[in-house]
């Protein structure tokens, strides 16, 4: 289904909804790196913590000669800590649709770690993993690096389809560091997802931007409010926008109708006890290894093996 077909179909649910890829435009993807420098946004600092404190035991256990796999590196921040702690690390092969920014930060990276082969490639992981020279002899672990919650976003049994990805990629001794968000007090995830300078509302209006932009859309910003809340029955913290009045909107001369607070569900951004993860990551050959957690446990980093 071609993009315009996808956002067609998912605004004409009877609960709207649109996939939240649509977020992470240019000025979303800027956004989203202002809402993890909040106060209220805990994920980012917390799993920072744990990085700093834990990179040389995570580095010890994954051992010499490893390749580590970064699918969907972003800003390729978060990888320093463990390339400044792993013994003579084979490769860093680091993957991201945004080509610009995947070569301008592998560059860096490159620059700050001279004697490690970095490899960029402009690829989806959604869709695929290419692992350069596949078939060469290799004595290391290969690992799979995938922190920030991502996996979070996606509900559990594509979360699930992901991490079995994960598991082909690294094979069999292979091992996963994934960072994962905690479930916690509702009133701490209200805030992060609701930050008191509003640049998540922002980042989740300006999809609407997005649609009128690429897809010959005529929201009117005003007419719709950012809304975020916790349900517990599904785990989840749950992004909508609200229409303020009823409203209709044309994308590309089709007609959306919208009833007033009539929402369009944006994202979900799963939350996982230990437990539940240690078993979601069990059903696709995972074994947990070790995990960490932040001074306020809020957040964790889980090291499986295959
Ligand atoms: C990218 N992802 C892990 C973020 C999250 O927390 O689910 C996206 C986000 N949405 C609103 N704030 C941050």
């Amino acid at each position: 289904m071609n993009e315009l077909n996808e956002v067609l179909t998912g605004l004409k649910k009877r609960k709207k909804n649109l996939s939240p890829k649509f977020l992470y435009d240019e000025k979303g993807s800027e956004l989203f790196e202002s809402i993890t420098k909040t106060k209220a946004y805990y994920p980012t600092s917390a799993e920072t913590e744990i990085l700093k404190d834990h990179s040389a035991e995570m580095a010890w256990m994954i051992g010499p000669y490893a390749t580590i796999i970064e699918p969907g590196c972003g800003n390729c921040e978060k990888i320093r800590y463990l390339l400044r702690k792993l013994p003579r690390p084979r490769a860093y092969i680091a993957s991201d649709i945004s080509a610009e920014i995947l070569h301008r930060r592998t560059d860096d990276l490159q620059e700050e770690f001279p004697t490690i082969p970095i490899l960029p490639i402009v690829e989806d992981f959604n869709e695929r993993i290419t692992i350069p020279f596949d078939n060469m002899p290799s004595q290391g672990k290969r690992v799979v690096f995938f922190p920030g919650s991502t996996i979070g976003n996606l509900a559990p049994a594509e979360a699930q389809k992901l991490l079995k990805r994960f598991a082909r990629s690294v094979r069999k001794g292979g091992g996963l560091l994934i960072g994962v968000d905690l479930k916690k007090d509702p009133k701490i995830l209200h805030r992060a997802y609701n930050d008191p300078e509003g640049i998540t509302a922002q980042f989740n209006l300006n999809l609407l931007n997005r649609l009128n932009r690429d897809f010959d859309a005529s929201f009117d910003l005003r007419q719709f409010e950012h809304k975020s809340f916790y349900n517990p029955r599904r785990s989840r913290v749950e992004m909508h926008l609200v229409s303020r009045a009823p409203q209709t909107v044309t994308i590309a001369n089709k007609k959306i109708r919208f009833g007033r607070n009539e929402s369009i569900h944006t994202e979900n951004s799963y939350k996982y006890t230990v437990a539940e993860f240690k078993k979601l990551a069990a059903g696709a050959g995972f074994t947990l290894k070790q995990s960490w957690q932040d001074t306020r446990n809020f957040f964790c980093v889980y090291y499986f093996e295959r």
